[in-house]
């Protein structure tokens, strides 16, 4: 009965327990959670794009190696995020036909150009960066199969930041033109990077519900701040500079200042005016189509097989 699931739901939330497919749960629950996973998933899909035009690029054989595992694993990543919002009952066929609609929402960083080989050490260093900063907590989140699936795909984000930071530094340590060409990336991808953490906290609609949910564990101005403090010190390693000359330590506070961040192009993003948006989605709409066949001939595998044991 609703009231014992509500109670139960309450008390478990309470407890800091996990809930999983079968429990009860609030619609606001199950809908954020569809959501946020399904927007998640789609992230990594759309995000093998901008990795996966250099795999036929790549500079040499364990680079190219290397490239073509890190962007399986979003492929991976993306397939176990799917089935973790299966669960709470939404198909995939859904939520793929939502992407190809452009109705689905997806990280705003994968609307960008990734125009030079140093963009591959600048997606790893910021973008996968970010997302460790971002999903670290989320390992924690309230719904089983969301924290569960999110222990695997930290654990192989952190070598896909490391493998982003050791291009980079490879190139700082070449020549002139290798070192210009790793700074350029790093200009162009560190404001978006810090926009992957959604809009400022007195701007974010859904961060106070989602946290009373023990969904997110953090705000996201809390996770950016982080970020930033991972970078500094990383920075100085590499010998890039990050591009904002306002970006300051303050001792008073503890934390480090930044500049404003431009509100503006993230919104254009979101709106879905990026620089890459439509190509994005044309990309994996055309990809989808191919593959129809694909999937007809592994339906009707399947189903020759099941009647073969049932007969
Ligand atoms: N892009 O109220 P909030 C990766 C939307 S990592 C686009 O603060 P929330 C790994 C938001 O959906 C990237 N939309 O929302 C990889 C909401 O719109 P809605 C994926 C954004 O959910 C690396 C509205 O703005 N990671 O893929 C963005 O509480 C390299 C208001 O915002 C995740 O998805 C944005 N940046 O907080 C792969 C992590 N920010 O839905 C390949 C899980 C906000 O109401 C290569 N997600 N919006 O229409 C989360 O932690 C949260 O959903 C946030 C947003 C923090 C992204």
């Amino acid at each position: 009965d609703v009231h014992d699931g509500e109670a139960m739901f309450d008390a478990l939330i309470e407890a800091d327990g996990r809930i999983e497919p079968r429990d009860w749960m609030p619609d606001g629950y199950r809908r954020t959670l569809i959501r946020q996973i399904s927007q998640h998933a789609h992230s990594e899909i759309i995000g093998m794009q901008p990795e996966g035009a250099w795999i036929t690029r790549a500079p040499s054989l364990a680079r190219k190696a290397i490239l073509l595992a890190k962007v399986q694993d979003e492929a991976g990543h993306g397939l176990y995020l799917y089935s973790a919002a299966q669960t709470l009952g939404i198909t995939r066929d859904e939520m793929t036909q939502q992407l190809v609609d452009g109705k689905a929402r997806y990280s705003s960083i994968f609307n960008y150009p990734a125009p030079t080989w140093a963009d591959m050490g600048a997606i790893g260093w910021l973008v996968d960066g970010a997302a460790i900063c971002n999903q670290v907590p989320l390992c924690r989140a309230s719904y089983g199969p969301y924290g569960r699936a999110m222990v695997r795909i930290c654990k192989e984000e952190s070598f896909h930041q490391r493998q982003g930071f050791e291009i980079l530094l490879t190139l700082m340590q070449g020549t002139e033109a290798q070192r210009e060409m790793a700074q350029d990336a790093v200009d162009r991808w560190y404001w978006p990077s810090l926009m992957m953490f959604g809009p400022p906290d007195d701007d974010s609609p859904n961060s106070a519900q989602s946290m009373a949910w023990n969904i997110k564990r953090f705000s996201n101005d809390e996770l950016r701040q982080r970020f930033v403090s991972m970078l500094v010190p990383q920075a100085a390693v590499l010998g890039v500079t990050l591009p904002d000359p306002e970006l300051r330590f303050d001792d008073e506070t503890g934390r480090y200042e930044t500049g404003e961040i431009d509100w503006t192009e993230f919104h254009e993003v979101l709106a879905g005016r990026g620089p890459l948006n439509t190509t994005r989605r044309r990309h994996r709409r055309d990809a989808h189509e191919e593959g129809a066949w694909v999937r007809e001939a592994a339906a009707a595998y399947a189903l020759k097989k099941q009647r073969r044991t049932a007969g």
